[in-house]
């Protein structure tokens, strides 16, 4: 066993004698009966809300109406979410594997071990056998440290994060064209559009705040086009649904533009002045003719040229979608080919004309831009371009070549421990035992650890399987920053310290490195300093942030970045004037065919299985499965099909049905509803075990985003009784 490099003694003296509780920083920790302006823990539209504080426990909730994008309103989640504070299940200590389970331990015990485990890994298998994993719940500054901490202390190539499964897809194709990955409009010019196209997007049970938006712009007459194989409530509202077939928008895309091109709907102008590759593209669309669409995409002809003739002569649209269309192995195609649609009428950049990728998780935006990716650096810099890693490295003042090369992405890191190449794993934020595709490999994969380590604050299923868990924090029991999904950096604040002996995260991973040997690299005093640290880090990056301080960022209920000065107000609207930011300012067309998903319908599995989100459940459900008024709305997964498969199948609603794919099956009851396509069945992701959606999905990666295909497979239902 490696040897460690604080004595007790001395751990005592920094860090307080264990289990006592040990103060979470050098911040005030808060006075009974006070109110605190923060945001919601879930979605990423962070939504403000005002916590009531009394005696160190959150204990209910004011609206906070002055706070601009959502002026008071909360869905069922933000309603709720005070109640996992001191929920009975929240983790007080740590827990070590004992023969029969967990036992409770101090910071000193399973701190060391974890410290000792990873130099022992390390010293016997090298430094990238040992695996980081993060994730996007977490503030800006623990994205950064997170990062940090992986590159310098344990000094891996293998640090990936959670959005790996969410919005990478999206983020490689606003990269590729437009040069830069945020939404392009604050969500305050969706009221100003004249058409809105939704497309992959559950918007109404997933973001159910921003439906505000769309149904304002509906008031002043927008017409609205909702595209996804279920008329989910937006659909039900929208002027055209177009009931695509799972995994053929790329397709569907093409063949819009190709009556757009016919009828002349296109900003030819524009085109010439601020994008290159259009003939490329007029080129293939040719061929998408909406007979042949029709045939790919199962939308019929005559509604394809319907939302063609909608959004072609439009004064002005936003075309915004989330994971329906991301969560593919042609997921970065399937974006680039919506994006076509944006591009060739030049409606973008503009007051109530643009385009978004809705971002999912409460830091889906910022989580994907400080570091914490294995192909990324601070300020959105890319770990593969030798001006760039110098200039981190300079930053932090560690050699070039020390700095660690890209590693591999989240589920290859599974398939990787399963392969027996990564040995051991530390992970915060992340279930991925519910959340990765294929779950009976992740649980081998996890089995086969020789070491891993947890930092949550409720036993997650994954964390079941851990040797060590680090009782960590809640989002209300540490400050910071967080960025919405319009690109709005906004300011989480402290309201309770964490219970007991459980930790704040970032404390945990800068004392993590200190028994690394690293401490001069993480000698962060508050949140406060990660934060000026990682804006410093990011100056002259493609995601600036130089210019924030938490003040500004509190006086001005947020700021978008890029923001690269002091002076600079922020930038809510990006590519006004027609500048993109590739370096000779234009974006970029791409043609793709479509191509099929990677396993199609077939005589044994004629089925396709989709799978998605309720309102009422969040992620994994680590959370939302412990509040009770959202487990009443939604207590347990159903299988959603339509009346026409369920008459052939013989299964009436309610029936408890299996559904089986090449990679496992789960036994649940049916959901008859009208609102799905008959060729297709969904089931929401949210619970773990025997009842996890992801028992039967494929984990097949897009060659450029490494995001698997959660949207897409083929199936069998049998009808159980
Ligand atoms: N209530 C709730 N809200 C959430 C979350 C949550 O867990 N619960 N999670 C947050 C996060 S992290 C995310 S990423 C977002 C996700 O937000 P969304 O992407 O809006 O939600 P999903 O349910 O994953 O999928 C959206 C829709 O895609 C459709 N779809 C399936 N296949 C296809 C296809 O091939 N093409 C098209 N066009 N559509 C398809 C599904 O029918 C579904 O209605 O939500 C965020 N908000
Ligand atoms: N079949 C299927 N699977 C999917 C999807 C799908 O549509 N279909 N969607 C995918 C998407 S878009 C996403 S984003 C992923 C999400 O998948 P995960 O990231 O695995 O889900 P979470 O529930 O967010 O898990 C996060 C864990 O972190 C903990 N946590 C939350 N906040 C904090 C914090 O601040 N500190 C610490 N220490 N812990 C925290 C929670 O308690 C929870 O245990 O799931 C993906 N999986
Ligand atoms: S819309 Fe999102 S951020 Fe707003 S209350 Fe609901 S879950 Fe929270
Ligand atoms: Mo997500």
């Amino acid at each position: 066993m490696a040897t460690l490099t604080i004595p007790e003694e001395k751990y005592i003296e920094l860090y307080g004698p264990t289990p006592a509780h040990t103060p979470s920083g050098g911040w005030d920790n808060g006075e009974p009966d006070k109110l605190v302006k923060t945001h919601c823990c879930f979605c990423g539209v962070q939504c403000g809300i005002q916590l009531k504080v009394k005696d160190n426990k959150v204990t209910g909730f004011e609206p906070w109406e002055e706070f601009p994008v959502n002026q008071g309103k909360l869905c069922p989640k933000g309603v709720k979410r005070y109640l996992q504070n001191d929920h009975p299940d929240r983790l007080l200590t740590p827990l070590i594997r004992s023969e029969d389970g967990f036992r409770a331990a101090g910071w000193y015990e399973a701190m060391h071990k974890t410290a000792a485990a990873i130099k022992d890994i390390q010293a016997k298998h090298g430094k990238d056998a040992f695996a980081f994993l993060g994730g996007a719940s977490m503030t800006n500054e623990k994205a950064y440290l997170n990062g940090k901490f992986a590159r310098i202390a344990l000094q891996t190539a293998n640090i990936d994060y959670n959005g790996r499964l969410c919005m990478v897809s999206a983020g490689a194709a606003n990269r590729m064209a437009f040069g830069v990955d945020r939404a392009a409009n604050p969500w305050s010019d969706i009221p100003l559009a004249k058409v809105i196209i939704l497309t992959g997007t559950n918007l109404a049970e997933c973001f159910p705040i921003l439906t505000d938006y769309v149904w304002r712009a509906r008031d002043a007459g927008a017409k609205i086009i909702v595209i996804d194989p279920r008329i989910t409530p937006i659909a039900r509202t929208a002027d055209l649904f177009l009931p695509v077939r799972p995994g053929r928008d790329s397709a569907l895309a093409n063949g819009i533009l190709h009556v757009m091109i016919e009828r002349g709907w296109t900003d030819e102008k524009f085109i010439a002045e601020h994008t290159h590759d259009f003939d490329k593209v007029r080129e293939l669309v040719k061929r998408y003719t909406p007979e042949v669409t029709e045939k790919i995409t199962g939308v019929p002809a005559a509604s394809i040229i319907k939302a063609a003739e909608m959004w072609g002569p439009a004064e002005t649209s936003m075309l915004l979608h989330a994971r329906g269309i991301e969560h593919h192995t042609k997921g970065v195609e399937n974006v680039l080919t919506y994006i076509n649609l944006v591009l060739a009428t030049g409606r973008i950049g503009k007051p109530g004309s643009g385009y978004g990728t809705i971002t999912g998780q409460g830091n889906g935006q910022g989580g994907r831009e400080h570091g914490q990716r294995c192909n990324q650096l601070p300020g959105g810099r890319d770990i593969n371009k030798p001006e760039h890693r110098e200039f981190i490295a300079d930053f932090w003042g560690i050699p070039e070549p020390e700095l660690p090369k890209q590693g591999l992405t989240a589920c290859e890191i599974i398939d990787a421990i399963e392969r027996g190449e990564i040995k051991g794993l530390l992970s915060i934020s992340f279930n991925p035992l519910v959340s990765i595709p294929d779950s009976n490999r992740t649980r081998a994969a996890l089995e086969k650890l020789e070491f891993f380590g947890c930092i949550d604050f409720f036993l997650s299923e994954t964390a079941r399987y851990a040797d060590v868990v680090l009782a960590g924090s809640l989002q209300e029991e540490d400050e910071g920053t967080v960025t919405t999904g319009e690109g709005r950096c906004v300011r989480l604040r402290n309201s309770v310290s964490p219970p007991e002996n459980a930790r704040v995260d970032w404390k945990i991973i800068c004392e993590l490195a200190e028994l690394l040997g690293k401490e001069k690299f993480f000698t962060y005093k508050n949140a406060g300093e990660i934060f000026t640290e990682l804006t410093a880090a990011s100056k002259g990056g493609p995601i600036d942030y130089s210019g924030m301080t938490y003040e500004k960022i509190e006086q001005n209920m947020g700021v978008f970045w890029p923001c690269p000065t002091p002076e600079h107000p922020g930038t809510p609207r990006l590519f006004e004037g027609g500048k993109f930011h590739h370096p000779d300012g234009k974006a970029k067309f791409h043609a793709y065919e479509y191509r099929p998903p990677a396993e199609d319908v077939d005589p044994e599995f004629p089925i396709f299985f989709t799978s998605g989100r309720v309102v009422s459940q969040y992620l994994s459900g680590t959370q939302t499965r412990r509040i009770g008024g959202l487990v009443d709305q939604y207590p347990e997964p159903l299988c959603e099909m339509h009346p026409l498969l369920a008459e052939r199948l013989g299964i009436k609603d309610r029936d408890v049905v299996r559904v089986v794919t090449r990679r496992g099956d789960i036994t649940l009851p049916a959901q008859v509803v009208k609102t799905i396509r008959p060729d297709t069945v969904f089931i929401p992701y949210h619970w773990a075990g025997k009842k996890a959606a992801n028992q039967l999905t494929n984990r097949a990666l897009d060659p450029i985003s490494k995001i698997p295909e959660y949207k897409v497979c083929a199936c069998r239902v049998e009808k159980v009784r």
